[in-house]
């Protein structure tokens, strides 16, 4: 498939898409965010693929919603564009995203790399909100995923005063997963989603599910959403073959079934 702003592979059961706008350092206009849409959907109706990964280059993951198509927006037109419509297609993605950051992932770039499942950062990553300098606030989630992930005190340091987090400093406050050299940030991002890929897919769609509902739900219906999706996994042949295998002391092979 050919696209002007993306770039699309697949290493294994890996779907990866890079951005591909390094003059803007990947800043998101509607035609990233369309691509990257449409193939993160690709990825995600292919029983070839397990897992996804989603880059930038190695100085930008992305700086941001493309503040030149937002400067001269109305309120009606913010409500009108598509751009928010990709942020919940961005849920709705069932298998697992790990976002491989390095180098800026500011406003709009940081709340992508948040809406993704899991986030590998290079050494020279810098997570920020720098939304109030341009007189805003965030506006995908940057808000709500920063605070639930690093809590408030810094959280309003970032929104409020444009604090950059180090990769560091991410991993510190539960921001990212790990810190990989930077020049194989892409590399070792793309084998943690190989071995997520190698994994029991309808077991992965549920555990991200699951997971994803600690935001969703209060904790009583957490539970019960839980252990109904721990129930229906042993109407799955993955079950069978998984405790099977344990039992007989063999690797299982996996059916997705
Ligand atoms: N948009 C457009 N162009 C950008 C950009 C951005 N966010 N960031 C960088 N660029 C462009 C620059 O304009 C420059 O282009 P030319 O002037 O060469 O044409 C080129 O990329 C290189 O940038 P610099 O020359 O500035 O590079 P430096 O290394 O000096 O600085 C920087 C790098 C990342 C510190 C700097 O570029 C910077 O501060 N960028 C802006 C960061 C920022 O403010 N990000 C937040 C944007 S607001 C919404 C959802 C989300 C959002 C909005 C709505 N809805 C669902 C409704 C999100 C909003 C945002 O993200």
């Amino acid at each position: 498939m050919d696209y002007e702003y993306i770039i699309t592979s697949t290493d294994g059961r890996v779907g990866i898409v890079q951005f591909n706008r390094p003059k803007a350092l990947n800043a998101l206009n509607r035609g990233l965010m369309s691509e990257l849409m449409d193939a993160l959907d690709a990825f995600d109706a292919d029983d070839d693929i397990g897992c996804m990964v989603i880059t930038g280059s190695e100085k930008a993951f992305a700086a941001g919603a493309d503040i030149k198509e937002m400067v001269n927006a109305t309120p009606a037109a913010m409500l009108d564009n598509p751009f928010i419509d990709y942020w919940d297609r961005l849920r709705r993605i069932g298998k697992p995203v790990v976002a491989a950051v390095s180098g800026f992932a500011l406003g709009g770039g940081c709340e992508l790399a948040m809406a993704c499942d899991m986030i590998i950062a290079s050494e020279t990553a810098r997570f920020g909100q720098p939304e109030i300098n341009l007189g805003i606030i965030p506006g995908a989630g940057g808000t709500q995923r920063m605070t639930l992930a690093v809590g408030k005190v810094l959280a309003m340091d970032m929104v409020l005063n444009g604090r950059f987090l180090t990769a560091e400093e991410a991993l510190q406050h539960g921001l990212i997963n790990r810190i990989v050299p930077t020049e194989l940030y892409l590399e070792e991002a793309v084998k943690f989603a190989a071995e997520i890929a190698a994994r029991a897919p309808v077991a992965l769609r549920l555990g991200k599910e699951a997971v994803n509902a600690v935001y969703e739900m209060p904790l009583q219906a957490g539970l019960a959403h839980e252990r109904r999706l721990f129930y229906m996994l042993f109407s799955t042949e993955d079950q069978k073959e998984g405790m099977d295998a344990f039992i007989n002391k063999r690797q299982p092979e996996w059916k997705g079934q």
